[in-house]
């Protein structure tokens, strides 16, 4: 008996020191990680906010799931361009070519309890984006540009989760790049199709911009439309999938973290940086 005590003591002891709560990092290259945020003691904390982060370890996720895992360090920096941020530096473990901006989440859970799975859209997707088009008098064609499907809020039903972009992403050294608007009309858009019941599908727009008139330099940067959907993961541990969100500006870029609270989502952590 005293045995088992002292083997549910130490068992104890390591759960204990087990980090808590859930860390969010966006590697935006190999060598890169900027703390997007944390969720701990039953709150959203902005990057900013983290007084200390201790060394974990990470799985990293793309949009249609795990891609790699990752080994952080101890410590917090602040770089030089966007002070807000907080960088830590982070060790990729498995030798697989990765595609930037990728995420790095540590949590004692799961944080993709249900398969995030990427298909090719039908007309009656393309139509649904054309809708929302439409809707804002955009003139282009609907270019989808990801699809993806998972059942987010674990209601047995999927949830379809579409990013269309005119013009679409650009790829470079690994790495996605936003994308400038060049024609009136070009765009990026992120819908989620969501059956609130056994007949009711409603559409939620995350995300949309256009160009509205043409750029001629006298005001203002050239518009960056491009937008992605980033990762699909449960951040705070209720085993409901929030969706990360990306955005491109003029020489900076963004991540966003949306949660379903049962009515619509709402925006729960955001990060960026632009010069
Ligand atoms: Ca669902
Ligand atoms: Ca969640």
């Amino acid at each position: 008996m005293q045995k088992v005590w002292s083997v549910l003591m130490v068992l104890g002891l390591s759960v204990a020191q087990a980090p808590q709560g859930a860390v969010l990092l966006r590697l935006n290259e190999a060598k890169q990680a900027v703390v997007v945020g944390a969720f701990q003691g039953g709150r959203w904390i902005e990057a900013e906010k983290l007084s200390r982060l201790e060394a974990r370890r990470y799985q990293v996720f793309g949009p249609a799931g795990r891609i790699n895992q990752a080994q952080g360090a101890e410590g917090l920096t602040t770089p030089d361009i966007c002070d807000w941020n907080r960088e830590t530096p982070l060790v990729l473990l498995e030798r697989r070519a990765i595609q930037y901006p990728a995420y790095a989440i540590s949590a004692p859970w799961n944080p993709q309890p249900r398969p995030v799975v990427s298909f090719a859209p039908t007309p009656a997707h393309r139509q649904a984006v054309a809708a929302e088009l439409d809707r804002r008098k955009i003139k282009k064609a609907p270019n989808i540009t990801q699809a993806l499907r998972a059942d987010l809020d674990a209601d047995g039903r999927d949830e379809v989760l579409l990013s269309a972009n005119q013009p679409g992403f650009f790829l470079s050294n690994g790495r996605i790049e936003g994308s400038y608007a060049s024609e009136v009309g070009d765009y990026g858009l992120i819908l989620v199709r969501k059956l609130l019941n056994d007949t009711e599908l409603r559409t939620f727009v995350l995300d949309v911009t256009h160009l509205e008139k043409p750029f001629d330099g006298s005001e203002g940067m050239p518009t960056v439309v491009t937008r992605r959907l980033g990762a699909i993961l449960d951040l705070d541990g209720d085993g409901k999938m929030e969706i990360i969100t990306e955005d491109w500006v003029h020489e900076g870029w963004g991540s966003t973290v949306w949660r379903w609270n049962g009515q619509q989502f709402v925006k729960v952590l955001e990060w960026g940086c632009g010069v």
